[in-house]
């Protein structure tokens, strides 16, 4: 057994009293209510789920395990040279609360290494789709395609086990982990440059592994790094945690609960709003013509979007209630690496005028930048243009998220998922409608 499978085994043993505890002497301890509003308007901020993964606080942002960005960037291993940390060793941190030595670390990042070869037949159904296939139907389609080679499922078949049931979870989503980046690298390379494919070379960690068959130089490495860790996990109610965790408690394995958490993240208030700042960012610069924007002009796009009824996309939130964090990291990399970029201007004076644009508005409850407002620019630094990518990469960084935060869910045993429907009629009777 590896060593992080040891130690997570140790904390499942550690965990499990308290859940059980919880259960068997507090089940009908009250959490909260839940109102109308609720009811109707996707269940925003009814408290009915657990993890330990990762905790949203609606003004600090997130924390992993307990650590801020900034504090996991710092305490977490990272390569010689390098500004962020093994993503490997994060893997580690959220799955045991721990933040593992380089020695754990450099074990895990061999252990990926091994666990990396795609089947070749997932690039074979690749190769059979359309040509014009958005990348995330084809990421989500290359991860249900190898779920024959889900240990869970076989395992489930030999005779089913609850108690052991976690390992063969953890089994399939480090597998998983470790062959995304040659995924995503292939349907990058397949679709948008003349299917020249750069192999996994099978000796880099996970994100020199990914800027190498993406084509791209350092520091590409640390960026893919800083981007898997920043998009892994936002607690277990975003949709693509919640839409992979919901799954997962059908007992389903961890490719067909992936491969639906990511169509999850493929909607556009969701993760593809990455994709469309840069779409919304690219039709300002077709209209100014090559012209430089005020940001009198800024605000008057701003204002017409808002006006023909669509959102502004990287701003707001369900939850956080002040700029994201993870904006504000990456905005520091623009800072260090891209100062003078064209569009990170552009992006930096969409942080001055949107939020008292839309205070203003009066609509939404948050105002300020979101991760996607910002991660866009910095992949489009580095040559990749093709933002319709860009979420497979948030893809890529969310997988490492749900998939521990579904192991878990096997570890402590939690239920089927079933939230009870009501009818409009029934609603409008307890709200004492005649
Ligand atoms: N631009 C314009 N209007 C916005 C807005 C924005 N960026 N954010 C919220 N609003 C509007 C909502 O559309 C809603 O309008 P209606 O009452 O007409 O339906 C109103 O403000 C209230 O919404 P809210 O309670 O503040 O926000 P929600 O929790 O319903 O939705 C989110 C949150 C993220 C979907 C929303 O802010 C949004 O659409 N943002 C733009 C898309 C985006 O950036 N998504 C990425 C989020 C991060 C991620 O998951 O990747």
């Amino acid at each position: 057994m590896s060593t992080l499978k040891e130690k997570l085994a140790q904390k499942i043993m550690e965990h499990r009293p308290r859940t059980t505890k919880l259960v068997k002497e507090y089940g009908d301890v009250k959490v909260g209510e839940v109102t109308i509003d609720q009811v109707i308007g996707g269940a925003r901020g009814v408290r009915c789920l657990v993890t330990d993964i990762s905790y949203l606080d609606p003004m600090e942002g997130i924390r992993f395990r307990g650590f801020t960005i900034p504090e996991t960037m710092a305490a977490l291993p990272k390569p010689e040279g390098k500004d962020y940390p093994y993503v490997e060793g994060f893997w580690y941190l959220l799955l045991t609360g721990e933040i593992p030595t380089m020695e754990e670390t450099l074990e895990l990042v061999e252990e990926f290494k091994k666990r990396s070869k795609v089947p070749e037949y997932v690039f074979d159904v690749l190769r059979a789709l359309p040509a014009e296939t958005h990348p995330m139907v084809m990421f989500s389609t290359a991860i249900l395609a190898m779920e024959k080679e889900s240990k869970f499922a076989k395992f489930y078949e030999e005779g089913f086990n609850k108690m052991t049931a976690w390992e063969t979870m953890y089994e399939d989503s480090t597998d998983l982990l470790a062959r995304l980046p040659e995924i995503a690298a292939f349907i990058y390379r397949y679709k948008y440059k003349n299917n020249e494919i750069i192999p996994n070379n099978g000796e880099l960690d996970m994100g020199a592994s990914f800027a190498h068959m993406m084509g791209i130089a350092d520091p590409y490495d640390d960026v893919a790094r800083m981007y898997f860790i920043l998009h892994s996990d936002h607690e277990s109610g975003n949709a693509s945690a919640h839409t992979t965790h919901l799954v997962a408690s059908t007992l389903s394995d961890a490719y067909y609960s992936l491969s639906a958490g990511l169509n999850a993240l493929a909607g556009p208030l969701h993760g593809l709003a990455n994709q469309e700042v840069l779409r919304w960012l690219q039709g300002v610069m077709d209209k100014l013509d090559g012209q430089e924007p005020t940001e009198e002009m800024m605000k008057q796009f701003v204002w017409d979007t808002l006006n023909s009824g669509q959102v502004i996309p990287g701003f707001g939130h369900a939850v956080l209630r002040k700029t994201d964090p993870r904006y504000q990291s990456q905005r520091e990399f623009c800072e260090k690496h891209l100062p003078n970029d064209k569009i990170f201007k552009y992006v930096d004076m969409l942080y001055r005028v949107v939020p008292d644009i839309l205070v203003a508005q009066g609509k939404a409850k948050n105002p300020w930048p979101n991760v996607d407002a910002q991660s866009g620019v910095i992949q489009w630094f580095y040559g990749i243009t093709e933002y319709d990518f860009y979420t497979v990469m948030f893809g890529v960084g969310r997988a490492i998220g749900v998939l521990a935060n579904i192991t878990w869910d096997r570890a402590l045993g939690y239920a089927l998922e079933r939230p009870k429907s009501l009818t409009t009629k029934m609603l409008e009777d307890i709200a004492g409608i005649k």
